[in-house]
């Protein structure tokens, strides 16, 4: 194996370019891959460990608990919670912000986080992923409900966490480039594999769940039927739905093209949740020359109203997220 740079010298290098910088985000990003290698060690385990199927529970969405949804939940606050640096903690499987008591008087940040997207995929061995994106307090709104409803495009950091064929840790950070870390689990240490990600402009794949068409608005059905039949580069493009946000982001991310939950007329929210799903990945694709809107806004200037807040998410190739746009307000 070629030795690459591991997480920690990176994360290390970025805190060197700052020279006034308190290693503070380093830290905390040191805990996040933590949290990630706890996690990605529970799910690689689950079907030994009777880690599947439901937890007999629902979350504050109503929806059913998987067993792992509740251990990557513990894990993920436990693995920042110790790091200092975090009093608060929005998950999506919490119906309140857990506040964090840091002994240092340090906990500055503020993180939104799904400990397990996609987690009913565990009980047929598809990829799951964890999400998290991370704000600087404001100090005079600090531990303030009202500090949490903020834009995302004031994230300091977010990213994902991908267990798949591989352990794939992606981020960003205000002032770096999209970054990808792959787990080797033996070592226990996340090297670069993929540095500075660019998103394609334009892709061969759109990713929907055809099966909601009859609950799209015409101008959605225009959109997904577009996709379907124009040519990109004289090819018919491709359908992609793996149904596990992390896996279709990811291979967006690296191959271009779009994907696509938009609101529905019984539904105008959609399904994903703002603030621990679209937030972090918007924060990303455009971090790689992508974009993402919800059909009318650019998901970065959203701003939540309630904590669990859900919104359409169109993400992707710049020019196909553009495309739709336009197809969707022409
Ligand atoms: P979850 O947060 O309850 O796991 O649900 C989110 C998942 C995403 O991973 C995925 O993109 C979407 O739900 C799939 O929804 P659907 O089954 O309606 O296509
Ligand atoms: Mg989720």
């Amino acid at each position: 194996m070629k030795v690459g740079m591991s997480l920690t010298a990176w994360v290390l290098r970025q805190q060197s370019m700052h020279p006034g910088a308190r290693g503070q985000l380093s830290t905390l990003l040191t805990h996040v891959s933590l949290a990630a290698r706890m996690i990605a060690h529970e799910v690689s385990q689950a079907p030994l460990t009777g880690l599947v199927g439901h937890a007999g529970a629902t979350n504050v969405q109503g929806e059913e608990q998987a067993k792992l949804d509740i251990v990557a939940d513990e894990l993920f606050l436990d693995a920042m919670g110790t790091s200092d640096l975090v009093s608060t903690m929005v998950s999506e499987e919490r119906e309140e912000p857990e506040y964090v008591s840091d002994h240092s008087g340090q906990g500055h940040y503020t993180i939104f986080y799904d400990p397990l997207d996609g987690s009913s995929n565990i009980d047929v061995n598809v990829t799951v992923g964890s999400i998290f994106g991370i704000y600087r307090q404001r100090p005079n709104d600090r531990g303030r409900l009202t500090d949490l409803f903020r834009p995302g495009r004031e994230q300091v950091a977010a990213g994902y966490v991908m267990y798949g064929a591989s352990t794939i840790l992606v981020l960003a950070t205000e002032d770096s480039k999209v970054q990808g870390f792959t787990l080797q689990s033996e070592i226990g240490e996340f090297f670069l594999t993929h540095p500075d990600m660019q998103m394609p402009e334009v892709g061969k794949s759109y990713s929907c769940n055809q099966s909601r068409q009859p609950h799209w608005s015409d101008a959605m059905v225009a959109v997904a039927r577009r996709f379907r039949d124009d040519d990109v580069g004289g090819e018919k493009r491709t359908a992609r739905y793996v149904g596990s946000l992390i896996a279709d982001f990811h291979r967006t991310l690296i191959k271009g093209g779009i994907f696509m939950y938009p609101g529905e007329r019984e539904k105008p929210e959609g399904k994903l949740r703002l603030m621990y799903e679209a937030a972090p990945l918007a924060f990303l694709a455009e971090k790689a020359g992508g974009g993402a809107h919800d059909g009318k806004v650019r998901i970065l200037d959203k701003v939540a109203t309630k904590l669990h807040e859900r919104t359409p998410l169109f993400i992707g190739s710049r020019v196909d997220v553009e495309d739709a746009f336009a197809r969707l307000n022409g």
